[in-house]
């Protein structure tokens, strides 16, 4: 049966750039012809969406906007030309909304480089509301049984670790750092990297997290706010350095050290995005170390399917905090204090 579609609904807009964030009515959007209709059951709450409110970096936004780039829902309607879903369907609102498929970056699956790329939250209103669109080719398939609530951080920030850990090009019994590893993508990166054979230690604050990551399968952890030497710290725990290193704080500074503990012929993986930063790496120990520094950015259709896979054999399972979606500006301040453990989750009907 197929449900029927208000004209309005619940939405978290912006205007401005740090502006106030409305929990208001706005009108249901029409699915394009490429495009499905996903009533928006549960969505995560990404720091990337922090970022674009407060507009970090320098791409400008839709505006007004509604951000949110892991959604989960069911499918309630779709375009004349959409092919290869049904009403019911569960499917998830991810980063990359659609692409062009027909450029040079498309055409080796590379998609999120596409010049062309329309991104959920940030070019295209995305799931801080109640009905989302999304392009048919790009909208991920979620397990019919799965729980939504649990499945919408997969979308983001399991599919980005994923892929960033396969950057990392490492085998199993390999130390991965997790810099960042008590935050949303931090917690799902210790979970990817246990299932995929790694041994990790990870950088977070506080003895709370740390108790966190542990629980997660870190076998070690480093408290930035405690430790005087980190990279000496991450050092020890590792034997002589991870082999790899997962960067995905909100930190210039967290990046720089990741470079100087990375064991020789290491490969330091860029992933999170603070404001305004770069990264600075000395030429002679870069060479003599023989090290590799490589951006990572979310994942392709295939990178997807492979995320969702680990979630639905169970290796996987974000610790989250299920809110309602009028509580958003609350979730953005926790977050730029660095207090959230996992993911926020908001619930659309509230
Ligand atoms: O495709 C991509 N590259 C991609 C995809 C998704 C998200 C990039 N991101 C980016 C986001 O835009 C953001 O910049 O990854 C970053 C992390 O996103 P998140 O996991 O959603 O953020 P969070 O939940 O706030 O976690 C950040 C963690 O970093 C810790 C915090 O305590 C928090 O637990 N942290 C900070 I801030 N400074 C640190 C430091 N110096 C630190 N951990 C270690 N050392
Ligand atoms: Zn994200």
């Amino acid at each position: 049966m197929s449900e029927s579609i208000p004209k309005t609904q619940k939405a978290v807009v912006f205007q401005d750039n740090g502006g106030k964030l409305e929990y208001k009515d706005i009108p249901v959007p029409t699915p394009k012809p490429n495009e499905l209709l996903i009533h928006v059951k549960y969505s995560g709450v990404c720091h990337t969406d922090l970022h674009a409110w407060k507009g970090d970096w320098p791409l400008p936004t839709k505006k007004p906007l509604v951000g949110g780039h892991e959604g989960a829902g069911v499918v309630v309607g779709m375009g004349d030309n959409v092919q290869g879903w049904k009403i019911g369907d569960y499917a998830g609102i991810k980063w990359l909304n659609g692409s062009c498929l027909t450029c040079e970056y498309c055409e080796q699956g590379a998609e999120p480089n596409c010049p062309k790329a329309d991104l959920s939250g940030y070019t295209h209103d995305g799931s801080f509301e109640q009905y989302a669109t999304a392009d048919a080719v790009q909208a991920a398939r979620i397990p019919k049984n799965a729980d939504l609530a649990q499945a919408a951080p997969i979308l983001c920030a399991g599919v980005t670790v994923y892929k960033a850990l396969k950057t990392a090009g490492l085998k199993a019994g390999d130390w991965v750092c997790i810099s960042g590893a008590g935050g949303g993508l931090g917690s799902l990166a210790i979970q990817y990297a246990t299932a995929m054979g790694y041994r990790v230690v990870g950088i977070d604050g506080g003895a709370g997290k740390g108790d966190y990551v542990k629980k997660l399968g870190a076998e070690a952890y480093v408290d930035f706010t405690q430790e005087k030497d980190i990279v000496e710290a991450v050092k020890k725990a590792t034997n002589g350095g991870p082999h790899g290193v997962i960067n995905v704080s909100v930190s210039e500074n967290a990046i720089n050290q990741s470079i100087d503990y990375v064991r020789p012929l290491g490969i330091v993986v860029l992933v999170g995005l603070p404001a305004g930063s770069k990264v600075t790496a000395p030429v002679f120990d870069s060479v003599v170390k023989s090290i590799q520094i490589r951006g990572s950015y979310v994942g392709n259709r295939r990178d997807t399917s492979e995320a969702l896979d680990f979630f639905g054999r169970g290796l996987v399972n974000c610790p989250i905090k299920i809110v309602g979606l009028s509580e958003l500006p609350d979730v953005f301040k926790l977050m730029e204090e660095g207090k959230i453990m996992g993911r926020y989750v908001l619930d659309t009907s509230k």
